[in-house]
């Protein structure tokens, strides 16, 4: 069989790592994109780095991603990249347009360019849907985003149906609900509190300081996501596909349940509320509807809410067990 050659832009995140861990698993020959920075952050690279090729590019940067495509060759684009942290978009909205936003055109200009024929997967997300009217959400649900993170993210998805219609590429947005594993960046609620309730637990804390405990999310697990993510693109035609549990859980409920995890009973006791982290205008609520990528993709999410949590809040307290652990 031909080998199956991948560019994934955002390979040093969440997503992008352990999607390139599963590529590697099926057989393809992956490519990775990675930004230059002056303290390089590869560290979920570690277990793979030997294995992919890392390719220096930026999505500011058109000549690079041009570069990039030419010389991965893909027949498959995973575009992860993003400035993806809602919280950051509202102080740094210009740049956040600039990267979530322009970034995806420039990309999808270099495959139209250099590899017309690669069906790409391009990352979009239920922060379009923001304030919704309806619940749960779907692929036919309204977009109404409420941060500039959210409104950039509506840039990229239109901009890739329009390269659809336009250059009759394969081009297919995933529209996914949070997902997490221990790779979240801690900046995001849920590795903030498992990473604050196991420093809490090992004494080398005392407190969590929170926004918006009323938030209610569909929090699924990133391993199933990304094998979403490869289900999209071996699908017959391009299209769009909600990826999400069905469930919506707090942030309160989330916090309940890491701490219950840890044995730690009197939650309230280590938990302090800071305006700093409220947004100027918030996603209340979000709940999405999954079934076309369970009818059309046969995918499931197996990882339910408490299991979820267990997992983060276990992969904290064991990675400030090592010797020598930063916390
Ligand atoms: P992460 O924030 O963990 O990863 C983002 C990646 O984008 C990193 O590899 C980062 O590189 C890279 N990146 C940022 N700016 C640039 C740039 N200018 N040029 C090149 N690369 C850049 O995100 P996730 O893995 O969680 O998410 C993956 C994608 O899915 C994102 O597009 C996100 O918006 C979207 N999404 C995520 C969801 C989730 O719940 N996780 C849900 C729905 C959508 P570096 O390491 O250098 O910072
Ligand atoms: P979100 O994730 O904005 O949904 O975007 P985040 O974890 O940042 O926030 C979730 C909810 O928790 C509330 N919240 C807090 N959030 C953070 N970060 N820090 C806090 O202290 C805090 N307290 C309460 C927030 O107000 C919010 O309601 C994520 C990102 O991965 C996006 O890239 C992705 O597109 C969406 O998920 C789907």
């Amino acid at each position: 069989m031909e080998t199956r050659t991948a560019l994934v832009t955002g390979v040093t995140g969440q997503d992008g790592s352990l999607l390139a861990e599963l590529l590697l698993k099926k057989g393809y020959t992956v490519s990775g994109l990675v930004r230059r920075l002056s303290s390089p952050h590869i560290s979920n690279l570690e277990g793979i780095k030997d294995q992919i090729e890392i390719l220096d590019g930026d999505l500011i940067d058109q000549s690079s991603l041009n570069q990039a495509v030419k010389t991965s060759a893909p027949s498959e684009v995973y575009h992860l990249a993003a400035q993806s942290f809602v919280g950051t978009s509202f102080a740094q909205p210009v740049l956040t347009g600039e990267i979530t936003g322009l970034g995806t055109l420039r990309l999808l200009e270099a495959v139209r360019v250099h590899a017309p024929q690669a069906r790409v997967y391009q990352a979009a997300s239920s922060e379009m849907f923001g304030h919704v009217d309806r619940e749960p959400q779907d692929e036919s649900t309204p977009f109404h985003p409420r941060s500039p993170y959210g409104v950039a993210k509506v840039y990229a998805y239109w901009a890739s149906v329009n390269y659809r219609e336009a250059y009759s590429m394969f081009v297919s947005n995933g529209i996914l609900f949070n997902h997490e594993s221990p790779r979240r960046g801690l900046e995001f609620v849920t590795r903030k509190i498992s990473d604050g309730v196991a420093r809490i637990a090992s004494g080398k804390a005392k407190h969590i300081v929170l926004g918006n405990l009323e938030a209610k999310r569909d929090w699924g697990y990133a391993p199933d996501y990304v094998d979403l993510m490869w289900r999209v693109l071996q699908h017959s035609t391009p299209d769009e596909f909600v990826g999400a549990t069905g469930e919506s859980h707090t942030v309160r409920e989330f916090v309940q349940e890491a701490f219950r995890v840890a044995g730690i009973e009197d939650w309230e006791a280590h938990v302090k509320l800071d305006p700093k982290f409220n947004r100027p205008s918030e996603v209340y609520n979000l709940r999405g509807n999954p079934a076309k990528a369970e009818r059309e993709l046969g995918w499931t999410p197996r990882t339910r809410f408490k299991e979820l949590v267990r997992i983060m809040v276990e992969a904290d307290m064991e990675r400030l067990r090592q010797p020598g652990a930063k916390g």
